[in-house]
């Protein structure tokens, strides 16, 4: 299982210097909540998100499909009322292929399992706890105010193995998108499941996730890893995101940011300087995407709700009151490129490997593979491409050009990683398959309007 949020790098709270000033009761109280409120309230929606609210005509997967593929899933998309099981807010123009039960504390426990383990987040650090497991943390979230100890928070429980996982079904767009869960898929064509299973490579567990918050916690601001686009479905509750586009600049201020050694006494937001309008006209030249040119905003999710967040999105989520989210991660192929380069950024902010999407690069050669084989692919996702031959290209150069004086242990130890993730007995022998890659992406280069073979040049990402 993959844990989602890190709490490495970040300062212990001063918890002597914080008694001078504030109530036992305070301490519960991360240092940034203030600072969301106030954001919060600066903020409005405007056309910074896709907002489907009360349609007057039907909703369905195929409005949704058109609508990710218009914005190429680089906008937020938020639809109001989305859950039928959630009937206080449910529209019933809106028609679209999930199963989310709306189960309160008691029966998520029961379909769970008492003794299933729980990864508890400690708001105040942004850390994990280890011993709890669902009966202690279901007593616990069925507390009241005055008698609980810390807030707590719960965002890594994955539950697919479970009867609860079992009933839910993730939203068909996502399904539909995911590029890893169709790599399992069973294809007569191409066999590929099998082949998979033969080699003993295993489906990440990341599609369904039940995160359950009390009012109060606030998860500070991270990436989602491998930057995986997010779907997000509160059964109960009510929750605040703060999102930030991934402009070039801002992934620089948050890398900063996550380096440094104190997130909680800095909020992010206030490295961030607000865009000017020349600056604005200068990054529409660069062909950056129009979704991404703002300054940052806050939403509000409410029960039966669904969100899609896209790719490398920088977000944080403050909790207004009680919540239950039914949750999940993917990999897409509309989003390779930026998947690419959050693992850049993973690996420029030493993020530590058990808050990675699991086997990450493994399943970068899988989906190359899978993309060769199934033909899968037009100029709609050239660049992606583009970067995805680059980044093989790279890993590969790295692993044969191993050795020599200059080599240190790290570097030994990084190519021995690096050589474990190509999945050889998939793929073959690597030199011709990186060939075979090439040659499609040449083909796809004459049928774009993209500048061409100039653009197949190993690109130096050593961010
Ligand atoms: O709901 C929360 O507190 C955090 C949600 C989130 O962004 C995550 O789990 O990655
Ligand atoms: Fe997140």
């Amino acid at each position: 299982m993959s844990v989602r949020r890190s709490g490495r790098n970040r300062t212990r709270i001063d918890y002597a210097a914080l008694n001078e000033t504030h109530t036992i009761q305070e301490h519960n109280v991360h240092p940034h909540t203030q600072a969301f409120k106030e954001f919060h309230d600066a903020s409005t929606l405007d056309d910074k998100v896709c907002v489907i609210e009360n349609p007057l005509e039907t909703f369905d997967d195929e409005k949704l499909r058109d609508l990710v593929y218009k914005t190429r899933l680089l906008k937020p998309i938020l639809i109001r009322g989305a859950n039928p099981n959630v009937s206080d807010t449910y529209n019933s123009n809106i028609q679209l292929s999930f199963e989310i039960p709306a189960y309160d504390m008691d029966q998520v426990t029961e379909k769970v399992g008492e003794d299933h383990k729980v990864p508890v987040m400690d708001v105040m650090t942004q850390n994990n706890s280890p011993f709890w497991n669902m009966a202690k943390w279901r007593d616990y979230y069925q507390q009241s105010r005055e008698e609980r100890d810390k807030v707590r928070n719960v965002i890594s429980l994955e539950i697919s193995e479970t009867e609860l996982g079992r009933e839910i079904k993730i939203p068909k767009i996502v399904e539909d998108l995911d590029i890893v869960y169709k790599l399992f898929e069973d294809n007569s064509k191409l066999n590929f499941s099998q082949l998979l299973d033969e080699s003993g490579i295993v489906p990440p567990k990341v599609q369904k996730y039940i995160l359950m918050s009390i009012a109060g916690s606030y998860t500070d601001f991270h990436i989602d890893f491998a930057g995986t686009s997010v779907y997000y479905s509160p059964i109960s509750g009510h929750k605040q995101f703060i999102l930030f586009p991934p402009l070039k600049r801002n992934l620089e201020i948050y890398k900063k940011w996550c380096l440094s050694d104190d997130q909680n006494k800095t909020w992010l937001p206030s490295l961030i300087p607000t865009l000017k309008q020349s600056e604005i006209a200068r990054l529409r030249q660069t062909r950056t995407p129009e979704a991404y040119l703002n300054n940052g905003f806050a939403i509000d999710i409410f029960p039966g709700d669904l969100l899609l967040l896209p790719s490398m999105w920088i977000h944080s989520v403050y909790t207004k009151e009680n919540s239950i989210i039914i949750g999940g991660n993917y990999l897409n192929l509309l989003s390779l490129k930026t998947h690419l380069q959050a693992h850049q950024i993973e690996i420029a902010t030493r993020v530590d490997e058990q808050f990675k999407f699991p086997n990450f690069v493994k399943f970068v050669w899988l989906i190359a593979y899978y993309l060769i084989k199934n033909n899968d692919y037009d100029e709609a996702i050239h660049e992606e491409i583009v970067s995805l031959l680059n980044f093989l290209k790279e890993q590969w150069t790295f692993v044969s050009k191993a050795g020599g004086k200059s080599f240190t242990r790290r570097d030994r130890l990084l190519v021995s990683k690096i050589k474990s993730a190509i999945p050889k007995e998939v793929i073959g022998d690597v030199p011709a398959f990186l060939e075979e890659l090439k040659i499609k992406v040449d083909k796809t280069c004459d049928n774009s309007e993209e500048p061409t073979r100039k653009k197949l040049k190993v690109e130096n990402s050593n961010t």
